[in-house]
């Protein structure tokens, strides 16, 4: 158990340097650098002394980061006459205006003289050819001054004749791919690339470049544009295999029975070798139409990825985005993803972008998709990450940009960004017609030479190659695309399926599964119990916690467990199973509704200390509580379950209706991954349900819809009542071998009713969950039975009991689907002539009846008789006045209960 005192009490000491006065500091300590007699003495001082210790407020890093005073990276700005240096200054800043970046020459560069430029500067050139550096809105200012030197030095580079004809052999197999699927597939979607063909050099190059650095895998993620090339070119998938989807044949067995899903939006992952000899392992993660939904879900793989290989230093896995210029300006979950890539838990050593701005976005033109600045790029300056804008017809320069984007990455493990300026050679597709909407553009498209050629055209000039080299590798190309149609005709799909991390589970549950008790002997849990309320002697805890801490080890000594307990014991005896747990969400360290209480404060020093991380467990708890994302931060959780499965992985919804914040992962990812890509997830999402009468939000976490995204056996969704349920459950999730989604609606007043008590025999040895639960308070004369789930059920028994009805039961349904139609049935057969109900809290038109009525009740041998008794149908989930609340449930209650009859 480590408590961080040092640290605090350090922390206290010099919070002077923390917020406001950090931007100050650090201004100081750049000009201190340079010349440390350029600060007041006392300064001097104390910059000396602190560059030794481990305080860490924002300038800090930079403290942390240096380097002797000699090996100070020379800084030309500081170095020049004033003159020189203000213009270098304004080149820097200003430079990207006047640099060729548009190859359809629709824009012209601007001319430095419009900045106060003087024509003569030295560094000139590097600054008009065809790579625009936007730096100076970097804050870390060493970060920034590298950049601006290692993308100088970078201009000044000249390629090796080897490099060269490589990156023209790269540029034909590209264009190569594309022209041969245009005539062979004739009006066939496929997104070409053509137009922006240097962006798959790029990637070439970043997976070249970060195998330079160490790196053992790069997971990609893309859109429909160029992935064909992509999946093909780079990560190896081969041409014979993508031919044969072109036939229409399926990317999976038949056998397996799956809706699978169109070619451009299939992943792939392979091992390949670069061209320093390394073997790399490129994944490249399926994705659905829904533009840059798939970013947060690359970040939370490549975080589980570098989790299962212990890279706390983020050395050996990168993420490596592909975007088109409309979708990254225009959808939000971009900046989601951006922000997260700053925090400590959503952190991957940084994102390599690659936008492939081809100047539209299906028919919409730039300015109506970005009118407040020039580039599309604008917003990732809001986490002050460099961005390199490049001419794509210019190949060495993107290779160029693309290097120091990737260098910067790995230096300084944080997001970068390297825009290609190209265009897109035909409609939004090979159907569409682009001269309808962009006229012009097109008219100078058509007669454009393609990058290749170009590229060719230019090594003519330089004697690099001969002018039929071109024409010859071109023809040799084709000849190998002519040999993988052929054999396309008879190409059988592989599928590695549950392979690596995955060995040992599976898609269906299996007879282990089925067998399975995920209760845990009673003195066993007693000693994890007082381990987890143990707190340190010297940790000034909350006396409110205190208290609630002696409860809970009162409670259990009167063999009960309420909510949190019980989730804290699942949680703990799974960590002592070696199953890492990751729960992230809004405020769910201490928990929204003040339940849970994981992460404790020292009230004195700040400090944290998390019980469950000092079991003496080998496997961690995770605890975050994320920024105020759902989109992304339930997309990252999806990412990271993809990847690491042997991980009870959990995102809590501040309240379930922001869930539909996130609606784009649970219908295009969480609930169709398994039939669309043959890949799965043990995800739990807990969204907390329930008519409270707190308005139209923080009600409803809409769960008619999570019932509609179920079928085919994709997901489990449950609404648990008992302590004992969510015990089970949690352990469940992970302890079986079939991993499938869990969405559970949880409780919030249940977390503390009284009645919401659970035993320890409910919770040991040999007991599992029940996804049903009946009534064992009434048996006989029951004249009526009410099927319920969730919270309404505690309201029926406790007006039940108030009213004592003895006559009516009730059964709980804690898990919805699968639905547990043998155990109803049982259930139901205990009572003869009885009036059948389905009671909900929600209108007709919501919850979980119009599931039940239409898909369960038709294999129930009672299922037409039983009645609906809920809210009249409505258009807002709840009213927002807490007295028609009271009025509404309470006629529900005496409806359900036939009072008043
Ligand atoms: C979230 C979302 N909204 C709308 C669409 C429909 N759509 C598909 S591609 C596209 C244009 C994308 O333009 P851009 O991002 O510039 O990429 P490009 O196709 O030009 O490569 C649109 C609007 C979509 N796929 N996803």
């Amino acid at each position: 158990m480590v408590l961080e005192n040092k640290v605090a009490k350090q922390q206290k000491d010099t919070s002077f340097l923390y917020g406001a006065n950090a931007p100050f500091i650090e201004e100081l300590y750049q000009k201190f650098l340079v010349d440390n007699t350029s600060v007041s003495p006392d300064w001097q001082v104390f910059f000396k002394e602190n560059s030794a210790n481990s305080i860490s407020p924002s300038w800090k890093e930079n403290i942390n980061r240096i380097i002797p005073k000699d090996e100070i990276p020379k800084q030309k700005l500081f170095r020049e006459t004033p003159y020189d240096n203000n213009n270098l200054e304004a080149l820097r800043k200003y430079g990207h205006f006047t640099t060729n970046l548009d190859p359809l020459g629709l824009e012209k560069p601007k001319k430095l003289s419009e900045f106060d430029i003087d024509e003569n500067i030295a560094l000139k050139t590097a600054y008009s050819d065809s790579i625009g550096v936007e730096f100076s809105h970097i804050q870390d200012t060493l970060a920034q001054s590298w950049l601006y030197e290692r993308f100088e030095e970078l201009q000044s580079i000249e390629f090796s004749r080897d490099e060269k004809i490589r990156m023209l052999q790269d540029l034909v197999e590209v264009e190569g791919l594309e022209q041969y699927l245009h005539k062979k597939f004739p009006g066939e979607k496929r997104f070409s690339v053509e137009g922006g063909d240097s962006s798959i050099i790029s990637l070439v190059h970043v997976i070249e470049q970060s195998s330079k650095f160490g790196v053992e895998e790069v997971v990609v993620g893309m859109a429909h544009r160029g992935r064909l090339n992509t999946l093909t070119k780079v990560l190896g998938k081969p041409y014979q295999a993508l031919f044969a989807e072109f036939f229409g044949k399926s990317s999976f067995p038949e056998e397996l029975g799956i809706a699978g899903d169109v070619k451009y939006h299939m992943g792939f992952s392979n091992d390949i070798t670069t061209n320093f000899s390394k073997k790399i392992h490129l994944s490249l993660t399926p994705n659905p139409s829904h533009l840059e939904a798939v970013n947060p879900v690359v970040a939370g793989r490549t975080r589980a990825k570098q989790d299962l290989i212990n890279d706390s230093s983020r050395d050996k896995v990168v993420a490596l985005l592909f975007h088109g210029d409309a979708a990254f300006c225009g959808q939000g979950v971009v900046a989601e993803s951006l922000m997260l890539s700053t925090l400590e838990h959503y952190n991957t050593g940084g994102v390599l972008h690659v936008v492939i701005n081809n100047q539209v976005g299906f028919t919409a033109n730039p300015v109506d998709g970005h009118a407040s600045s020039r580039y599309s790029t604008d917003f990732v300056k809001i986490i002050g990450a460099p961005i390199i804008h490049v001419n794509g017809d210019d190949i060495e320069a993107v290779v160029k940009a693309t290097i120091l984007a990737s260098e910067y990455r790995a230096k300084y493990k944080k997001d970068a960004v390297v825009e290609i300026i190209c265009y897109r050679k035909y409609g939004h597709n090979e159907g569409d017609e682009p001269m309808y909407t962009q006229p012009l553009m097109y008219n100078i498209i058509k007669n454009k030479q393609t990058p290749a050629a170009i590229y060719a055209e230019k090594l003519v000039s330089q004697s690099v190659i001969a002018p039929s080299d071109y024409q010859n590798k071109t023809y040799d190309f084709k000849q190998k695309l002519d040999a993988a149609y052929e054999s396309a005709k008879t190409f059988k799909p592989e599928v590695y399926f549950l392979d690596g991390q995955w060995r040992g589970l599976t898609k269906e549950r299996t007879e282990f599964d089925k067998n399975l008790t995920t209760g845990i002997d009673k003195s066993n849990l007693g000693k994890i119990l007082k381990k987890l309320c143990e707190i340190p002697e010297n940790f000034n805890l909350n006396p409110k916690l205190k208290k609630l801490f002696d409860i809970r080890q009162q409670d259990f000594e009167k063999q009960i467990v309420d909510w949190a307990t019980a989730e804290q014991l699942a949680f703990a005896t799974l960590l002592e199973q070696d199953i890492p747990i990751r729960l992230t969400g809004q405020d769910v360290g201490r928990g929204t509704f003040s339940h849970r209480h994981s992460v404790l404060y020292d009230q004195v020093t700040g400090v944290k200390y998390i019980p469950l991380n000092n079991l003496g467990t080998k496997a961690t708890y995770e605890v975050a509580d994320s920024n105020l994302s759902e989109y992304g931060v339930l997309g990252f959780e999806f990412g990271y379950s993809f990847s690491h499965p042997k991980s009870l992985v959990i995102w809590e919804a501040q309240y379930g209706d922001f869930a539909n914040g996130a609606q784009i992962i649970f219908d295009q990812f969480i609930s169709t991954t398994e039939t669309k890509w043959l890949r799965l997830t043990g995800l739990v999402v807990s969204l907390p349900h329930a008519y409270e009468g707190q308005g139209s939000e923080h009600t409803s976490a809409r769960l008619e819809r999570i019932l509609q995204l179920c079928a085919e056996d994709n997901m489990q969704v449950a609404y648990p009542t008992t302590p004992a349920s969510i015990f089970h459950l949690l352990r469940r999730q992970q302890l079986r071998q079939v991993r499938k989604p869990l969405i559970i609606m949880a409780p919030k007043s249940v977390l503390r009713n009284p009645l919401a008590t659970s035993t320890l025999d409910e919770i040991s040895e040999n007991t599992i969950f029940r996804p049903l639960v009946g009534d064992n308070l009434v048996s006989k004369n029951v004249k009526r039975v009410i099927i319920c789930s969730g919270k309404l059920y505690y309201d029926l028994l406790a007006k039940r009991t108030e009213l004592k009805l003895n006559n009516i039961a009730l059964i709980r349904i804690e898990e919805l689907y699968p639905f547990p139609v043998k155990e109803l049935e049982q259930e139901l057969e205990k009572y003869a002539d009885v009036e059948l109900i389905w009671c909900q809290e929600e209108p007709e038109n919501m919850g979980a009846w119009s599931y039940f009525y239409s898909r369960v009740c038709k294999n129930l041998k009672n299922g037409g008789r039983i009645k609906l008794i809920s809210r009249k149908e409505a258009a807002s989930p709840a009213t927002g006045y807490s007295s028609l609340h009271k009025k509404e449930q309470e006629e529900l209650l005496n409806k359900a209960l036939r009072i008043g009859e």
